[in-house]
Order: C-alpha cells, then structure tokens, then sequence
C-alpha cells in the first residue's frame, strides 16, 4: 500500500498530537504502523459495508412490504465471492505480516550488542565497555542497535513503543530484539507481562542520542573495566583456565576463535556457537559434549550470576588465538587470589 508521504505525516502527527498514539521514532515504526492502519481501515471498510446492508435490509425487507415470508435459495456464485474476497485479504495481511516480523526479528550483521537483564523489578542494561545502568537504556542514533536479553526470575517483556518493538525476556535463555533509532530523545520502557506486584512500576527511560553524544556519554559513564575484562577475571577465578589454557595438554578444548565457528559434538551433530550456546555450555555442558572431549566439564549452574554469565561470554568472544587464554592462565597464576566484585557472584 502507498500512501502519500506528505498524507502520512499528517495522519502520523496529528494522532501523536491528540495523544492517541505513540510518536515514530525508530526506521521500522513506519512499516509497523502501515500495517496497522492497513487493517484498521479494512476493519472499518468491513464495518461501514455489513451496517449499511443490515440497515439497508432491513428497511427494504420490512414486515409492512413482505406480510408473507419468501424462502430464498442459496447462490454459489454470492457465497463464492465472499468467501474469496475476505480470503484475499487475509493471505495480504498474512503475507505483509510474516515479511516484517522477519525483518522486525533478524538483526542486520552490523548491529551493535547491549545486554538487558529484567528481575523483579527493574531493567539493567550491560554495554560492551561496561556502562552499567538501571532503568534506562543509552542509545546512539542512526545505527542498528540489538539487544540481548535475559531474566534472572519470572517471564517480563521489553517493549518501547515509539520504537515499535517488544520482545519476551524469559529466564533461563537469550532473547533478543534490535531497532535503530531515528530521533534523539527520551521515551518510554515499559515491562508489558504481568510480573509480579509491582509490575507497574518496570519502566524506565531509552535515551537516544547523537553518535557524537552516545561517545561522549559512554566516555563518562565508564567503570574501567569492559564486559569481556570483568569475563577474564571470573574465567580465572572459577578455574575454568584449568582445563581451557589453549596448550596440547589441555583437558578441555581451546575456546580461541571458538565463538561464531561450527562445532562438531560427539554425537555427529553440528551445532553454531553463538552467545547462548556459549552461555548454555557453561551451565550444561553434559547437554552437548564437543567431540574428541571426555564429559568432565562440572556444571556452573547457580554459581554464575546472568551477570557473570555475560561477562564470561563477552570475554570467550574476544579470543581469537590461543596466546590470550595463556595470557589469563599467567595473570591469574602470579595474581593468585583474582579479586571478584560482588556483583559477578551470586548473591546468597
Ligand atoms: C574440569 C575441566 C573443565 C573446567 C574446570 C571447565 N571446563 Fe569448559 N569444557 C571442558 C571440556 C572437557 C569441554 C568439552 C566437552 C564438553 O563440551 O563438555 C568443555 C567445553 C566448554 C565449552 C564449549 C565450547 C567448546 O569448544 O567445546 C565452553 C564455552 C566452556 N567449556 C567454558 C568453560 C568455562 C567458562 C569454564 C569456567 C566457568 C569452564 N569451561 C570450566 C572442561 C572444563
Ligand atoms: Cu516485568
């Protein structure tokens, strides 16, 4: 459907400016709404035509004008008309529906990655560099930007209407939805799955900023230590370097260049390793053994935050050659006692 440009901008702002409707604010919001209005005018199309023929019959076949009741005989080729018209647009709004659900849930390769971890009841978000913040969510302008997404207690959903997109955030598993916002401003985060009593209260503020601001912003609000930094201190304090220290005599497989590579497990199946899978092989690594390995990987499970679990993912990422895991595994040697801050460990 095309409808005018300067048309919809009219319709666009004037419903955000009777408060009826969210502003668009991100490069698929537009798509979204088309869609929308789309079925909202077949909706009304289909309102108008079924009203006007009751109230239409209704007059014309009044009881003053027919006192005797005539018995009217089907007609296939009125039944076949309306059967294949609705049918027809239902496959236009099927189809129209099923290509942007694809395009709403298939980041593009060149999205940047933040983290979001739901609880009861607040929103934090994790940057790369380590920007930690809660209920809110800095992001730049202009660009693809995918969140990963986790809940460490009951199903929450993460939805910013102005950018038209909500995603389930369920424990226990990566989620992720992406967006690129297209006008600087603050707008709404809102928790849309009943979580518990203070559901109400999940919200929080997406900020999103000028690329030059978003630098500037991720520059002051640093903590010193990246994701993938805070990782190489939980990967040495938990001895995972025990096994995985990149040498011949390991007794777990090297995890340099691991991430985004097809392995093999010992029962023939391929498998992509990608955040969740890094992050479910940490938790049960007896659920699929890589081939040539014994199973004596120990399970972590309750003994990583989903804090500690991103950061060890972040920082099994960053290897891309064994040097830098035998680099951790001498660090961690002459540095015996790896201080953790609390935040990496499960709270009791
Ligand atoms: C007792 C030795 C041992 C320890 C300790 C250990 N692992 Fe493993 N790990 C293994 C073995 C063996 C495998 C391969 C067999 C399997 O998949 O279970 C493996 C597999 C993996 C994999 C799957 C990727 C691949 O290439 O197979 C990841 C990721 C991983 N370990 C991360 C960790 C992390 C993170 C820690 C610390 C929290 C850790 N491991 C601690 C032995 C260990
Ligand atoms: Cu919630």
């Amino acid at each position: 459907m095309h409808i005018s440009p300067v048309l919809w901008q009219f319709l666009v702002k004037w419903l955000h400016a009777s408060a009826l409707f969210p502003a668009e604010a991100s490069t698929i919001a537009p798509y979204t709404d088309a869609l929308y209005f789309f079925l909202l005018l077949i909706t009304v199309i289909g309102l108008v035509l079924v009203g006007a023929l009751i109230f239409g019959f209704s007059i014309r076949y009044r009881r003053q004008r027919n006192p005797v009741a005539t018995q009217v005989e089907g007609s296939t080729l009125l039944e076949a008309t309306w059967t294949i018209i609705p049918l027809a647009i239902f496959l236009v709004v099927f189809v129209w529906g099923a290509v942007l659900y694809f395009r709403i849930y298939n980041p593009p390769a060149n999205s940047m990655n933040i983290y979001v971890i739901g609880k009861q009841w607040m929103w934090k978000a994790e940057h790369p560099g380590g920007q930690h913040e809660i209920n809110s969510l800095h992001v730049p302008t202009g660009r693809p930007v995918q969140l990963t997404m986790i809940s460490q207690d009951v199903f929450h959903s993460f939805s910013i209407p102005e950018f038209r997109v909500k995603r389930e955030v369920v424990p226990g598993r990566y989620s992720t939805v992406w967006f690129n916002a297209t006008t600087p401003g603050t707008y709404h985060l809102f928790c849309t799955q009943y979580c518990g009593t203070q559901h109400s209260g999940m919200i929080g503020e997406i900020v999103a900023l000028t690329p030059e601001d978003y630098e500037k912003w991720t520059q002051q609000s640093t903590s010193g230590m990246s994701l993938a930094q805070n990782g190489e201190r939980l990967f040495a304090s938990m001895g995972c370097n025990a096994c995985h220290n990149g040498t011949a005599a390991a007794r777990g497989p090297s995890l340099a260049g691991v991430y985004g590579s097809h392995l093999t497990l010992s029962n023939g199946s391929q498998v992509l390793v990608n955040e969740a899978y890094l992050r479910d092989s940490i938790l049960n690594p007896s659920q699929h053994v890589t081939a040539g390995f014994a199973p004596i990987m120990p399970t972590y499970q309750g003994q990583i935050s989903e804090d500690g679990l991103i950061d060890l993912v972040e920082y099994i990422k960053t290897l891309n050659s064994n040097y830098r895991v035998q680099q951790t595994y001498v660090t961690s040697q002459s540095n015996q006692a790896a201080p953790t801050t609390p935040s990496e460990m499960v709270k009791p």
